[in-house]
């Protein structure tokens, strides 16, 4: 029953992974890969993925990459305890539809700004491109504020919850990581409850991305 969960910390893919295995209580090794180290070049990390991106589970031999996939297969084999996903056919339609979203729109626009910032120099980063990304990301969760649909996303605290969570919380650390570099507020005031809920849960709490600063506590 042995699972290793091969992630990088700050990944918002491999946090959600982290996530639901903490939330599931399975028992798990953590292997923390360095980009600059070199571990997502190595044949070793190519055979697991050949997209050579984390997050990888690794589970008596059955390796999956993909996030999403990755919340689907945990599910569907620890299906008790806590739930990722609700027992309710259309409330888990409702869930999952979440988590594409989450993935397809914010996650892309997020990409987008990790481009523009991580992975440019600082002086070569274009404050027009990063602004309109930034007004992207800002549109995309406003229409998160009306999709909302109780104290979690979905209502219950689902897998949706897991995956725009971190998506954000990324958005947040280049944002405060880079001071002045955008402008505006990134939630309305239903998101920003959600946000501060989900920040404060125990569960949250223990899998912060080792290299970032705690949350303070409120
Ligand atoms: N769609 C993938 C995205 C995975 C992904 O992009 N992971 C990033 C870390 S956040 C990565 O491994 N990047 C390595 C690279 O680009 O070389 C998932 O959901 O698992």
């Amino acid at each position: 029953m042995a699972l290793t969960l091969h992630t990088m910390s700050g990944s918002p893919y491999g946090w959600r992974v982290w996530l639901a295995l903490e939330l599931k209580g399975i028992p798990y090794e953590l292997r923390t890969l360095s980009w600059e180290g070199g571990d997502f070049r190595t044949p070793g990390f190519a055979a697991l993925n050949p997209r050579r991106r984390v997050p990888v589970i690794e589970h008596d031999g059955f390796v999956l990459y993909e996030s999403a996939a990755i919340l689907e297969y945990i599910a569907d084999t620890w299906p008790d305890g806590p739930a990722l996903f609700s027992s309710d056919l259309r409330q888990r339609a409702i869930e999952r539809r979440m988590v594409r979203e989450a993935d397809q729109y914010f996650a892309a626009a997020l990409e987008h700004l990790v481009e523009a910032v991580f992975y440019t120099p600082p002086e070569k980063r274009e404050q027009a491109r990063i602004d309109a990304i930034w007004a992207e990301m800002r549109e995309e969760l406003a229409l998160w504020e009306s999709l909302i649909r109780g104290d979690f996303l979905a209502g219950g605290f689902s897998a949706a919850d897991i995956t725009l969570f971190p998506e954000i919380a990324l958005g947040f650390r280049i944002a405060e990581r880079n001071p002045g570099l955008v402008t505006g507020e990134l939630l309305g005031p239903r998101l920003a409850s959600w946000y501060a809920r989900m920040r404060a849960l125990p569960l949250v709490r223990r899998t912060w991305p080792p290299h970032w600063v705690p949350p303070a506590l409120e």
